[in-house]
């Protein structure tokens, strides 16, 4: 069945997750350019997301938006890209893991940096103390070549997208176990072709 996959894309921004998912997916698509300014943004767009973010993506006709969203719902649609972690697989747990705690609480976490935002009390933290958790990651990075280990998923996709955003700034708590990952998957044909789209020059090399 031929699959109608349009992206609504502004480049370098979150929906450059959800454009390294279907290059991985490798199934054709199409792209949909958003104005990174919102004055000059078709007011039409309001009808795909009513909060006029991106990225969002239609499948056959039907709208998901938040860009992990996305990227679990493709994993899950094409399972034959091998990205999904089905449900009754014990890395399942861990896969979910992964995949929220990256969107929900890595992304925050780098905003705070980037906006120099009053550090908030580590109780109130979704992610507790930033450089904890970041330790955290780090120490599993150590162990596996992927997130979940030898099996490369959807969730390094969330997890390397967001701590690729990390590595960039001065005062992110960088790895040597980060950069070694994001390194590794830096290799991969389908994340290289979004590097080069995007011109995405501080991934690590
Ligand atoms: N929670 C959303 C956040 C999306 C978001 O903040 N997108 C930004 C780009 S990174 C955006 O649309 N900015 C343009 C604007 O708000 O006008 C997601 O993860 O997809």
């Amino acid at each position: 069945m031929h699959e109608n996959l349009t992206l609504y894309h502004m480049g370098f921004s979150r929906s450059t997750s959800v454009l390294w998912m279907l290059e991985e997916v490798g199934r054709p698509y199409s792209i949909c350019p958003v104005s990174s300014i919102r004055e000059k943004r078709d007011s039409s767009y309001l009808e795909i997301n009513p909060l006029n973010k991106v990225p969002a993506l239609k499948h056959n006709g039907k709208i998901i938006t938040e860009a992990a969203a996305i990227i679990l719902y493709l994993a899950e649609v094409f399972p034959q890209a091998n990205l999904d972690i089905r449900s009754g697989d014990p890395r399942r747990a861990d896969y979910l893991k992964w995949s929220f705690l990256a969107a929900s609480c890595i992304g925050p976490g780098i905003l705070d940096i980037i906006f120099e935002r009053p550090k908030i009390p580590a109780s109130s933290a979704g992610w507790g103390d930033f450089n904890e958790l970041i330790t955290h990651i780090s120490h599993e990075l150590s162990k596996k070549e992927f997130i979940l280990g030898d099996q490369f998923t959807s969730a390094d996709i969330i997890l390397a997208s967001q701590l690729g955003w990390g590595v960039m700034i001065d005062k992110f708590p960088k790895t040597s176990e980060i950069t070694d990952y994001l390194r590794r998957l830096g290799q991969r044909p389908a994340r290289k072709r979004i590097l080069e789209m995007e011109e995405m020059r501080q991934w690590p090399k």
